[in-house]
């Protein structure tokens, strides 16, 4: 199974996000938008696992969350990767909490113990709005930039426990559900 590690978000927070990007989805630019319900903050992707696995993976999320306690995640303002005027995936953002970059850094070292390799690229906290389609032409996405730039959305978010994600790949794009729930140390 294909598994990944992520913050989740309050139902709430999912919602404002979704919300805030409307006049965006409005402008059909060939953009993938990942549902509500979906949105999540990934702190580590592990890709294709045995199912066998599982328990050693929490066991490794368990190790990494120790002596990390609730933290507040303050999260604001839309983005795109690599840049707004070529965007690939649109975002809200996160960046710049110590604590999530802790948790972030125990989760990787963890995960690189059980043979799941580092990231070669520095972690960029974002939320994952929207992907835009494959092979689509530059030209499809003039004026995103410019309707991008007003958006406004911020939110602060209690983080109590990191998930253990499963991903499964539709032909309408990904399905995630929840397998393993790891709360953090009150
Ligand atoms: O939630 P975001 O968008 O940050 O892009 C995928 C998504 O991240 C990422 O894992 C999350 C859950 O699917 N992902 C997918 N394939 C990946 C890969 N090969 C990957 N991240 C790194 N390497």
């Amino acid at each position: 199974m294909r598994l990944f590690i992520a913050v989740n978000l309050p139902q709430q927070v999912r919602r404002g996000m979704w919300e805030a990007a409307e006049s965006l989805r409005a402008r059909s630019y060939p953009i993938r938008w990942v549902p509500p319900d979906s949105l999540h903050l990934t702190l580590k992707f592990l890709g294709e696992v045995a199912a066998e696995r599982e328990e050693e993976i929490v066991g490794g999320i368990r190790r990494a969350v120790k002596g990390t306690k609730p933290f507040t995640l303050p999260i604001a303002g839309f983005g795109a990767f690599p840049s707004p005027v070529r965007p690939r995936v649109v975002w809200v953002g996160c960046e710049g909490v110590p604590s999530l970059e802790l948790l972030q850094h125990r989760v990787e070292q963890e995960m690189d113990r059980l043979g799941f390799p580092v990231e070669g690229r520095p972690f960029h906290p974002h939320l994952t709005l929207g992907r835009v389609k494959r092979g689509v032409k530059q030209r499809t996405l003039a004026g995103f930039a410019a309707d991008l730039g007003p958006l406004e959305y911020a939110a602060e978010v209690l983080v109590e426990s990191v998930d253990l994600m499963q991903s499964e790949l539709m032909r309408d794009g990904a399905r995630y559900t929840r397998r393993r729930k790891v709360e953090l140390e009150a």
